[in-house]
């Protein structure tokens, strides 16, 4: 019974009344609805931790907005068979380690999940049956406080779906993060990619290196030279800075854990390291060159050393970011290195010929490989975007593929998990209307509907190869979105297509009826306060 289709039949569910996202795996809709009233109890196994973290979740929400006085209590035989909100514990299997059954009729709703994300994830659909009031602050007594009935059984297609956000160059506030989290938790997305580091910013407190932040977090957004004379447009001319302390990283992570996100930090190296080099020059190849925080965007062509110093800062650092992280994962960048400043130093010259390395590339490998030892030796692993494929891929590496899907591909063939990120569909950052009616983006157009049509898994592969596919990305780099504000702009909607996508079994998907279900749903990211690209959805209904 518990075995998911292939294909999903959501597609006939064009101006239903349910308006999920992502629409579930195997939905019923059922006739009738069930009300909620002052006598609803929501009812847990007395000793189920997870049960309870998930009902009273809903309880407190339902509480603040509709006014019902509904609590959460320990169930009975009795209190069971009444009018009530049920969670029961399934047998494992049923539904995997994110999944969860729902049927709600007008006699009563039973939840059912055999994991804490399972019973959360229930919660979450639970929510988007209720009137949108229910994600507001505030009591709206006048809303039709009942669920359409409906029956189903879900779980999501990938393990990794996820979203990426660029704090490096442009630094986004605490609390601000913790929002973009419960935005991706609400979509059942279940990891957030920190860009903490890169050319134009360091934005994570390092006890053993101070100047990190110290320096490193601070830039002069002066315009110079040719760029500004060619570009003045994409510079705002102004100062920036920011970081978290690990105290507010130990909060978010223990935020994001609720919630169920589990977030991976990225340290970039070997290239986009300018800001890291700032403060502490002896990092890169030529000390005396007075190296400052990037101000210009664009791939920069000093980059760290690989010299035995440059390895212990990477440990120390990799360190001190494990033990504030403790997910599986550490993406350690590995993109865009340019490889002009190894040419030039004698000492790269020297430890290439030394490790019989054939050129550059090779170096960039060991280097990577380097770090990937030290940070399996902690007992976590490492993602890398696709150039870490260049000169050899390090043995348990996960790739990112983002300059296309050929990266993806090729990782996939050498038995790697991939996660799948193609600038084409996934990068946020890019125009989502025409360019002379929208904010300057990094150039690029990717509509939703182009978005939507995304396939993640590359028919290249053989079945076997395709395995290896973990999931979906979505990137949101910061050069031209200064504040949380212009990130909602470009994240929402299209953050939501690709929710979807990592979600709903394989299978054709229909626009029409994502972009119906969403025109609801936008209702429900009003209450969260949240700026999506309103207008191009106006002008399509
Ligand atoms: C490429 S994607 C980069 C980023 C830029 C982005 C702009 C990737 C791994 N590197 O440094 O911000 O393009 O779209």
């Amino acid at each position: 019974c518990c075995l998911l289709p292939e294909t999903a039949s959501f597609a006939q569910t064009t101006d239903n009344e349910y308006n999920l996202i992502p629409f579930p795996a195997r939905f019923t809709g059922l006739p009738g609805r069930f009300a909620l009233a002052a006598s609803t109890r929501i009812l847990t196994a007395a000793k189920d931790p997870a049960q309870t973290a998930a009902a009273q979740l809903l309880a407190s929400q339902l509480k603040l907005t509709s006014g019902l006085p509904i609590a959460v209590t320990a169930s009975t035989p009795a209190l069971a068979k009444g009018k009530n909100i049920v969670f029961e514990k399934h047998t494992a299997g049923r539904c995997g380690p994110e999944g969860y059954t729902l049927r709600v009729t007008p006699e009563g709703v039973r939840v059912g999940a055999e994991t804490p994300k399972g019973y959360y994830y229930a919660v979450q659909t639970l929510m988007q049956l209720l009137p949108a009031d229910v994600y507001g602050s505030t009591r709206v007594e006048s809303a039709n406080w009942s669920m359409p009935a409906c029956d189903l059984l879900d779980r999501p297609r990938y393990a990794h779906r996820g979203l990426m956000l660029d704090v490096g160059r442009h630094f986004m506030p605490a609390a601000f993060v913790k929002k973009f989290i419960d935005l991706l938790a609400i979509h059942k997305m279940n990891t957030f990619h920190w860009h903490l580091t890169d050319d134009q910013g360091w934005r994570i407190e390092i006890k053993k290196y101070p100047k990190l932040t110290q320096v490193g977090s601070t830039r002069k957004q002066t315009l110079v030279g040719h760029y500004a004379e060619n570009y003045p447009q994409q510079y705002d001319g102004k100062p920036h800075s920011g970081f978290y302390t690990q105290d507010q990283i130990k909060d978010i992570v223990k935020y994001a854990a609720v919630r169920h996100v589990t977030i991976v930090p990225e340290i970039e190296l070997p290239g986009h390291g300018l800001a890291a080099l700032a403060a502490y020059p002896e990092l890169g190849c030529d000390p005396a060159k007075g190296y400052e925080v990037g101000t210009r965007w664009g791939v920069i062509r000093d980059v760290y050393c690989p010299s035995e110093k440059t390895f212990t800062f990477f440990q120390d650092v990799l360190t001190e970011v494990m033990a504030l992280f403790p997910g599986k994962y550490i993406h350690i960048g590995g993109d865009e290195c340019p490889k002009d400043a190894w040419k030039q130093s004698a000492f790269c010259q020297d430890l290439i010929k030394k490790l019989k390395l054939k050129n550059e590339d090779e170096l960039q490998s060991y280097v990577i490989r380097r770090v990937e030892k030290f940070v399996t030796s902690k007992g976590r692993a490492i993602i890398g975007w696709d150039e870490i494929l260049e000169g050899g891929l390090a043995p348990n590496a996960t790739v990112m593929s983002w300059r296309g899907i050929a990266g993806g591909i090729e990782a996939a063939k050498q038995k790697h998990n991939v996660i799948m990120t193609p600038g084409t569909f996934c990068y946020l950052d890019k125009y989502q209307a025409d360019p002379s009616t929208e904010p300057l983006s990094i150039g690029g157009y990717l509509p939703i509907e182009k978005v939507y049509t995304y396939e993640p898994t590359p028919t290249e592969l053989t079945p076997d190869q395709q395995k290896y596919i973990m999931g979906i990305q979505g990137n949101i780099w910061t050069e031209y979105i200064h504040t949380p504000d212009e990130v909602e702009y470009m994240a929402f909607p299209r953050a939501i297509a690709l929710a979807e996508i990592g979600w709903i079994p394989a299978g054709p998907r229909n626009f029409e009826d994502f972009a119906s279900r969403l025109k609801n749903h936008l209702k429900r990211l009003d209450r969260l306060t949240v700026n999506y690209a309103k207008r191009l959805l106006d002008v399509r209904s």
